[in-house]
């Protein structure tokens, strides 16, 4: 009888923390694709989403290099994709229609450098 009213005392105890986690915050986040079409390579990825996370609102980044797109999650009270872009632009690479900041582009390393504009 004793275990009994343990384990009643344990799952009880488990079923309140699982409410307490609940949380709706979730959905007052808004996720946006960003094209980063001169991205090379892993490392570009990892400036940009230094970059992007700095941006205030902003929760999470994940860059694809294979795929070349940003996609962040931020709160859309705080940030815009226009805020998000300039971020990008700031480290030297184009977002969306933004173009890169040159005098950034010129200080990534020279393996990750790619001409776009060239080719447009
Ligand atoms: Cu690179």
């Amino acid at each position: 009888m004793k275990s009994f009213s343990w384990l009643l005392t344990a799952m009880l105890t488990l079923s309140t923390i699982g409410v307490g986690q609940t949380k709706k915050t979730e959905s007052d986040l808004q996720t946006v694709m960003i094209k980063v079409p001169t991205v090379v390579c892993n490392s570009c990825a990892k400036t940009i989403s230094s970059a992007v996370k700095k941006v205030e609102g902003v929760k999470s980044v994940s860059v694809d290099a294979e795929k070349k797109v940003a996609m962040v999650k931020y709160n859309p009270t705080k940030a815009t994709l226009a805020s998000l872009e300039k971020a990008i632009a700031d480290a030297g690479y184009n977002a969306n229609d933004t173009k890169r900041n040159q005098e950034a582009y010129e200080k990534i390393s020279e393996c990750c450098k790619i001409d776009v504009d060239e080719e447009e």
